[in-house]
């Protein structure tokens, strides 16, 4: 197959996507005969093209994983719809879900299995067969494991077929050093904090019970610009219906325009702003006291730690007005329990993150909001076998946004051989997942334990781990780098081995389990073949598994009977799924009356453990304590980061519609700034941090939007790979200015936002 030529324009793609939410007719997976194209039409609407086939699927354009229903004629898909009977998607998808059918034609896919052939870095490579690609990583491997150990294989994984390298096959090797960026780059410390404080981790769906919410606080959470497609359906639904809206954020964002309150907060200070409300929920006895009577533990002491801690005191800290602080904590109290903080999901901010978390969940607590209509439910996973294979050389370490609640990820993971792992969790971090940038040093310096191979499998390595030269150095270091990947990102060209996968709508992927208000499995099957040479990660896993004695593991010779096992613990099967149009929703236990008196709280204690004795025993501080994060040194502003609406990450910037929607980022910067420097809105400027790292050039966004000690720009842009041909040298890089990180002691989590930049004017 020659490169793919991208059919559609982007007035077709919006009217596409118009007629998927105004519900264009899918028939739940049957084909829909062929109707006849209208007479003397030149090249007929793809709809008349032939019969239309409808395949149930799950969205992969972001972690949400909305259900979709995929249509396609012949060896081609046409039309992605959010799938009516998914409880994410409810019938609608974002632009970024609609841009799928674009992502999966980008012209720049990788196409066939290669082997380096220069240098590291250069990224010269010949084609080979797959025969010929797995069985040089298998020799490879081998030869890793005979002289340093399995754990000296590290495998980093995202996106949804993650689930086969960084879970399955690095268990069955037997390396706890499996990481995925979702844990300690973005999630863990919400989810740390979850378990020390509730008993149980957020998990991927946060819980909030949308419909009867009347008050919602959101902490640095960009809903629309972070657009996770239900999030958002829930958000305008609650808006609409009058709930008050409070953000909290140094950035006018897209959801602060809809607030009823919005709190310009120093960047770094949250902590004492949500120490402040705690105070006066309780100074003012505006808290639910017979809900804290009941459920919670450790109130007295908590009232005892904030007792000075005012509006007034918070206000000389994070630059807020006193009586503002006052009045949101009243406008929260006045809705309780209908009222919360929503958990943010990419908090590894500062490197206290889990404290701030759990200072955030005590206001919830205090507001009575968990197991209460209105507030939060409690998700529940959904019930289903594993497959059935020998026990696991080790536990899951990998953790992750997508982790479901109740999976292995919750526990702390154990080395191999009684060894330490080598993120030194067990000692370093109190909890938490591996964590990714942690695995880095033992590539480099061999400490505890040298790691001499990596496996990258859908992880953008030099777009996502902060501090891009030390990766560079270690990735020079190794003994082996395969990649798996779709698009050639920086990352590829580094690799030995290049093992390009599949697209979502051309593979069977592990079933989607969700812990959810009703727990749901969700069916991935695909849509059409696979494109040019390209095989799905089940595949690989299962042929390299086979090539390095770990038959035991693989004894499912298809994805079908893998997927048809696991659903016939439930009576189910691949084609009662495709019946029940690729969902089955279980019964869940949301709220208190549904455990019948027993304790929905899994700590120690049974209750909402407002101070934590593990956190004591650990010497670290049991009720959250404001610690300050450093200022910006004169001239530097914080380099302050998030998403675009049409972009995931540093995925979708080479995605021809998206591209064509957004090519490239801009940075805000507050305008009073951009004139006293003798600047204007839309000059192109280089950016240098801290550490004299520079990105750019990049367009300025002068606006009042934004504190004047902060810049903030979009992710994922300023790329500087020639392959990537929409994608290259448009915008500016946070990544490549993120070159020092603070860990969060607790979870491992790396605050990024402890960078600064300076504008430096295009020569
Ligand atoms: P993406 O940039 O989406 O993010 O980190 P990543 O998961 O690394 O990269 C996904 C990779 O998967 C790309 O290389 C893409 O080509 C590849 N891919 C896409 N589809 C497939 C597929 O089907 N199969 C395979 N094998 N590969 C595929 C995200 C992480 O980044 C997260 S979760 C957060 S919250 C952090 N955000 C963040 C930030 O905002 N700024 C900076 N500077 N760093 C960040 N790091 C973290
Ligand atoms: Fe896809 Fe958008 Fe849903 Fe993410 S929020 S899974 S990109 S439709």
């Amino acid at each position: 197959m020659g490169k793919v030529q991208l059919q559609i324009s982007r007035r077709t793609f919006l009217k596409s996507a118009l007629a998927g939410s105004a519900g264009l007719a899918v028939a739940g997976g049957h084909a829909i005969p062929a109707v006849a194209a209208p007479e003397g039409s030149a090249e007929p609407p793809w709809f008349y093209r032939g019969q239309i086939k409808t395949t149930y699927s799950v969205c992969d354009m972001c972690p949400w994983r909305c259900g979709i229903t995929v249509q396609s004629v012949g060896d081609r898909v046409y039309k992605i719809d959010g799938n009516p009977a998914d409880p994410k998607s409810r019938g609608m998808l974002c632009a970024r879900g609609q841009g799928g059918v674009s992502f999966m034609y980008d012209p720049d896919r990788l196409r066939s299995p290669m082997l380096r052939t220069g240098e590291r870095g250069e990224g010269k490579f010949q084609e080979v067969t797959w025969p010929e690609a797995l069985d040089a990583m298998a020799e490879k491997l081998l030869a890793i494991k005979e002289q340093y150990g399995p754990e000296s294989v590290a495998v980093f994984g995202h996106t949804s077929g993650e689930f086969w390298f960084a879970d399955y096959f690095a268990q069955a090797w037997g390396t706890p050093n499996a990481a995925k960026p979702s844990s300690s780059l973005c999630t863990s410390p919400r989810e740390e904090a979850s378990n020390l404080t509730l008993g149980f981790p957020v998990g991927g769906h946060e819980p909030v019970d949308w419909e009867g919410l009347r008050c919602l606080t959101l902490i640095g959470s960009h809903i629309g610009e972070d657009s996770r497609n239900t999030v958002m359906q829930d958000f305008a639904k609650a808006w609409g219906r009058g709930a008050k809206v409070i953000v909290v954020d140094p950035r006018f964002s897209s959801v602060a325009a809809k607030a009823d309150y919005w709190l310009p907060i120093k960047p770094g200070t949250d902590t004492a702003l949500l120490l402040a409300w705690i105070n006066v929920l309780i100074a003012e006895k505006r808290y639910d006291a017979d809900y804290i009577a009941e459920w919670a533990d450790g109130f007295d002491k908590l009232a005892a730690h904030v007792a000075d801690l005012t509006p007034e005191w918070a206000a000389a800290i994070t630059e807020l007005d006193p009586e503002l602080i006052r009045t949101t904590a009243r406008v929260m109290a006045d809705s309780l329990p209908q009222s919360l903080i929503m958990p943010g999901r990419h908090v590894t901010w500062y490197g206290n993150d889990t404290q701030r978390m759990r200072a955030a969940y005590t206001v919830n607590a205090l507001l009575g909001a968990y197991g209460r209509e209105g507030g939060f439910y409690f998700n529940k996973s959904p019930y289903i076998e594993a497959y059935p294979h020998p026990p696991f050389a080790v536990a899951g370490s990998a953790g992750g946004c997508s982790a479901e609640p109740g999976a292995e990820s919750a526990e702390l993971p154990v080395g191999p051989s009684g060894k330490a792992r080598a993120d030194g969790a067990r000692t370093k971090f109190l909890r938490g997942a591996t964590a990714m940038q942690e695995l880095i040093e033992p590539m480099i310096t061999g400490e505890p334990y040298p790691i001499k191979a990596l496996i990258v499998y859908g992880t953008n390595l030099l777009n996502t781990v902060p501090d891009v030269p030390r990766t560079i150095e270690a990735l020079k270091n190794l003994d082996l780098v395969v990649a798996i990947d779709v698009l050639p990102m920086e990352h590829v060209a580094w690799a030995d081995i290049v093992l390009p996968e599949a697209t979502v709508l051309e593979r069977y992927d592990e079933l989607w389990t969700v812990a959810h208000k009703t727990p749901y499995i969700a069916l991935r099957e695909p849509a059409v073949e696979p494109y040019a040479d390209t095989k799905p990660a089940w595949w690989m896993a299962r042929e390299l598994g086979m090539r390095v004695g770990l038959e035991n593991y693989f004894k499912w010779e298809t994805a079908e009977e893998y997927i048809n096992t696991r659903l016939q613990t439930i009576g189910s099967s691949i084609e009662k799924m495709r019946e029940e149009k690729g969902i089955i929703v279980q019964k869940g236990k949301p709220y208190f009356a549904d455990f019948k008196g027993s304790s929905p709280f899994l700590t120690k204690t049974g209750k909402i453990e407002l101070y934590s004795d593990e956190l004591a025993l650990a010497g670290q501080d049991p009720i959250p304590v404001y610690t300050p994060t450093e200022d910006p040194p004169d001239g530097f502003f914080r380099l302050l980061y998030g998403r675009h609406p049409v972009h995931t990450f540093a995925k979708t910037q080479n995605t021809p519609l998206l591209h064509e929607l957004y090519p490239e980022n801009e940075l805000w910067i507050n305008a009073g700034i951009v004139a006293a420097q003798g600047m204007k809105d839309g000059d192109r400027v280089w950016l240098e941090n801290q550490d004299g790292a520079r990105s750019g050039p990049v367009k300025l966004k002068a606006t009042e939007r934004i504190r004047p000690d902060a810049v903030f720009m979009a992710h994922g842009f300023g790329r500087n790979e020639p392959a990537l041909t929409l994608a290259n040298g448009k915008g500016a890089n946070d990544a490549q200015l993120q070159t020092r990180y603070i860990l969060d002691p607790i979870s491992g989590g790396a605050g990024m936002r402890v960078n600064f930049v300076r504008i430096v004017k295009e020569a």
